[in-house]
């Protein structure tokens, strides 16, 4: 098929709730949407660099800049029958895996258009439902976190994952296994810690925690191997895996248990698929993890998610969980059983709203391939 045009836009869409973390407190989130057209089709993908390079050193700007310089012109007027195509263009292009992801999300979508199948299919999935988490803020006291994951499971979400720092750990943690004795709880640091806290991190180990999620430096793999050692709580790496090298090279020191799999960090669906399948081979359980998309990025996270070794509950909620109206349609919502429907129709499945997402775009460029000879 051949790319006849791409279409970059800057979006900004504002958070039903704000969301602190470690890493500081979002109000809205900045990604860019990428529209890739061929033979009267079109495949939508998104990046998810944000605004600030504090989770990621990729930015919005930096991943614009990345798509118009270097990407796109890779694969304009080109030929792709297949991702991977795309995949080998951009391999002299060193890191930026999200601003290469949400691109290669768009080709994903338009080849599995063309072949009229569901972009799941393509993927390789094939469970219909997913299960679901969902991922809270740093709050403000106890009781406002007892009050939010009360409403969440009344919502349906069986899973729930808090976001911890220095200071704003143990009380929440202990007061949410009080409160909730069953519930899948797990904890997600952002890299806050460092091994001077290992007193502390142990003493999460007495309240049956599924795993807890990037504790020490966003790029270390070997003092994690420290922490586990003396652990009994998995580990769970979130900012250290960008690969499947990184995979391989975490597992191998025992610096976790689990890997959280964002395509968006780790390149896209491509890179994705190959650390899922190294670690189904491993025996090594996976999850999806979120970075606060709309419903254009949130459509691949679900149809990734239903391959079959992402066997814990992933951070993928509902629509309105995050903003008051989604730029797809259908919205994506969660069923009363903590699950989520997989969409069926062809590539993504939703329909992008064409109004909303002119409403929440900042700035836009068009490139088109030049006319056959
Ligand atoms: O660390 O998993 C993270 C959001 C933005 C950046 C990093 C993270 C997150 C989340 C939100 O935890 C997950 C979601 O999209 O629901
Ligand atoms: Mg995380």
């Amino acid at each position: 098929m051949r790319i006849e045009r791409v279409e970059i836009r800057h979006i900004r869409m504002e958070l039903v709730h704000p969301f602190t973390t470690s890493m500081g407190t979002e109000f809205d989130e900045e990604h860019i949407i990428v529209r890739v057209d061929g033979e009267g089709l079109s495949g939508w993908g998104e990046v998810v660099a944000e605004g600030n390079p504090y989770y990621s050193y990729e930015t919005v700007q930096t991943a614009w800049h990345i798509l118009s310089d270097f990407l796109i012109p890779e694969v304009l007027g080109t030929n792709l029958a297949e991702p991977q195509q795309a995949v080998d263009l951009w391999a002299k292009v060193r890191g930026h895996r999200m601003a290469k992801a949400g691109f290669e999300a768009a080709i994903w979508d338009l080849l599995a258009k063309r072949r009229q199948i569901s972009l799941q299919e393509m993927l390789g999935g094939s469970r219909k439902t997913i299960e679901v988490g969902v991922s809270i803020g740093i709050q403000p006291n106890v009781t406002d976190l007892l009050k939010t994951v009360e409403r969440y499971l009344d919502e349906g979400y069986r899973r729930v994952k808090i976001k911890i720092a220095p200071g704003n750990d143990l009380p929440f943690i202990k007061a949410l296994r009080d409160e909730f004795s069953e519930l899948i709880l797990q904890v997600d640091a952002n890299s806050a810690y460092t091994l001077d806290h290992i007193p502390l991190l142990r003493e999460m180990d007495t309240f049956g925690l599924l795993l807890i999620e990037q504790p020490l430096g966003y790029d270390d793999i070997y003092e994690h191997s420290l922490l586990q050692k003396q652990l009994a709580t998995p580990l769970c790496l979130d900012e250290s895996i960008h690969s499947l090298a990184d995979t391989k090279a975490a597992l191998g020191l025992e610096s976790c248990r689990i890997i959280n799999i964002k395509p968006g960090r780790v390149g896209g669906f491509t890179e994705a698929k190959l650390i899922h399948d190294y670690c189904r081979d491993q025996r090594v359980a996976v999850w999806h993890g979120g970075m606060l998309e709309s419903g254009i990025g949130r459509a691949g996270n679900v149809a990734l998610a239903s391959l079959e070794n992402f066997s814990l509950p992933g951070d993928i909620s509902a629509s309105r969980r995050y903003y008051v109206e989604d730029i797809v349609e259908p919205a994506f919502e969660v069923n009363p059983d903590g699950t989520m429907n997989v969409p069926q129709e062809h590539g993504i499945g939703v329909e992008v709203n064409q109004k909303r997402l002119d409403k929440v775009t900042v700035r836009k460029k068009v490139f088109k391939a030049p006319a056959r000879k």
